[in-house]
């Protein structure tokens, strides 16, 4: 194998969640208060299937199998809830790539920062970040196809 020296690629992405009240509606579980969706993609939701094989979404321990792994995109997760956590990231790439999986972190936000004018928490919510993998001295023909997409 050959890696390509002194050169590093880039790729966005954007992750990160939304969230919506359930006002009541109900769902399987009494004490959830909130839907939402954790997803990992690409800008302008551009495939980013050509560089990431699979994303495992860890949830908190409260979820059933909290370990959630997205073989195809989109690379997303939705559930119902009642709270706001940390959830780790893991992004695993094609073997080709002999790259290691690449950690990220994102906070589950529910909740906005101020109440809307009724006084009522009842907005949806967002909260993603744009961000940019990096592969160092990527091995050749993984940099082939990182180019030719
Ligand atoms: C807290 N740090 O203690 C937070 C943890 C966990 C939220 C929040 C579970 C849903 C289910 C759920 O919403 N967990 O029952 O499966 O406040």
């Amino acid at each position: 194998i050959k890696r390509m020296k002194n050169i590093a690629v880039s790729r966005p992405i954007i992750y990160g969640n939304s969230a919506t009240p359930l006002n009541g509606k109900k769902v399987t579980d009494p004490d959830h208060t909130h839907r939402w969706t954790i997803s990992v993609r690409g800008v302008n939701n551009e495939d980013i299937s050509y560089f990431i094989k699979k994303v495992a979404f860890k949830l908190h321990d409260t979820y059933e199998n909290p370990n959630r792994v997205i073989e195809k995109p989109p690379f997303e997760v939705s559930e119902t809830g009642w709270g706001e956590f940390d959830v780790i990231i893991k992004l695993h790439f094609h073997p080709v790539s002999g790259e290691k999986p690449q950690t990220l972190y994102h906070h589950l936000k529910l909740h906005p920062y101020e109440e809307d004018g009724l006084g009522i928490k009842s907005k949806p919510v967002t909260s993603y970040l744009y961000d940019e993998v990096v592969f160092n001295e990527p091995v050749d023909t993984f940099y082939q196809i990182l180019q030719e997409n």
